[in-house]
């Protein structure tokens, strides 16, 4: 077998970025959940999800971050779960979590009550109204071992991950997917460039010199998983350059799509843009009435395009 070419890319990641400590650890069980769910036929997405933190000393006081709620990776993940995929759920430390999601805004402590005389504590279902739902389907994932979740919080964190996913999923060649919402910082500090202890305001206004984070779309794509579905997503605030920028990274990375969002309009609108098509998935006021969920209609557009892709790469 060819040996994988060593991108310079690589050589950044190893020099500029803390490697996590445990990073073989977690390398490991990656693979073994890869080779388990590819032995059962099972196709794998890994799923990143949350904004990523660059901090500006090493013994870190101060950190810049990326906004993301997580919503749209946990929401996803439970949607690739109904539709029968394993996932890696790589994501923000306390971001969003596929089905506790759905109570993150509720006091746990104003969601139990005491019964009776007994002092026993059960869940009030007003506040909880779909928790035996919820819970069931949560319990189902959990028992199957469906849903492996690894967290990160740095920028360096993520990037080592998201590299030793890649090559734990490249045994599954066209049944692996890359679903990658994560909001990813483009501007960091080098671990040699770093302060180790805390930057004093004594020394007057801070002059911040951030480096290019290196597009790591590009040996994810080439090197690390070639033959695997990889999907991006495109996020701008400003609507009129959105497009563009999401058919240029196609023609950059020559992966298979980008999911192109703004900010404000993210829950109701994104664009699904693939190198020949490009499909806008809008929700409705009914919709909303009803509790869709725009990453409900990703989602099923997206394992089409997988399954799609599968036949044509056996062929
Ligand atoms: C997204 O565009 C996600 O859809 C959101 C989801 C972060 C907007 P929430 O977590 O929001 O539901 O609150 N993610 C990708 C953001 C990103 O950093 N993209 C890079 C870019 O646009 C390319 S990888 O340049």
């Amino acid at each position: 077998m060819a040996k994988p070419r060593l991108s310079s890319i690589d050589g950044k990641l190893a020099e500029e970025f803390a490697i996590p400590s445990h990073i073989n650890e977690v390398g490991e069980k990656m693979s073994a959940f890869a080779i388990g769910h590819a032995a059962a036929g099972r196709r794998v997405v890994l799923i990143t999800s949350g904004g990523t933190k660059v901090p500006l000393e090493s013994r870190t006081v101060r950190f810049l971050d990326n906004f993301s709620s997580g919503r749209r990776g946990a929401s996803s993940a439970e949607y690739f779960l109904d539709a029968g995929y394993a996932i890696i759920f790589l994501h923000r430390h306390r971001s969003l979590y596929p089905y506790t999601r759905t109570f993150s805004t509720i006091n746990m402590l104003d969601a139990l009550q005491f019964t009776g005389s007994t002092g026993d504590v059960v869940v009030n279902q007003q506040v909880l109204p779909n928790i035996t739902k919820v819970l069931k389907r949560y319990q189902e994932v959990k028992d199957s071992e469906l849903l492996l979740p690894i967290e990160f919080n740095t920028l360096s964190e993520y990037l080592h991950l998201l590299k030793t996913a890649a090559q734990a999923l490249s045994t599954l060649g066209s049944k692996a997917m890359f679903y990658l919402a994560a909001a990813v910082s483009d501007f960091y500090i080098p671990s040699s460039e770093m302060p180790e202890h805390k930057i004093q305001s004594s020394d007057g206004p801070l002059q911040l010199s951030l480096n290019m984070v290196p597009k790591i779309l590009s040996p994810l794509v080439k090197d690390w998983a070639p033959q695997a579905f990889v999907v991006s997503f495109k996020l701008e605030t400003d609507a009129t350059i959105l497009l563009e920028k999401a058919r240029r990274a196609l023609e950059t990375y020559r992966h298979q799509v980008v999911v192109a969002n703004v900010l404000e309009s993210r829950r109701g609108y994104v664009v699904v843009v693939t190198p020949e098509t490009q499909a806008e998935v809008t929700l409705t006021e009914e919709d909303l009435r009803n509790d869709i969920e725009i990453e409900e209609r990703i989602v099923s557009t997206l394992t089409s395009a997988h399954n799609k892709f599968i036949t044509q790469s056996l062929v």
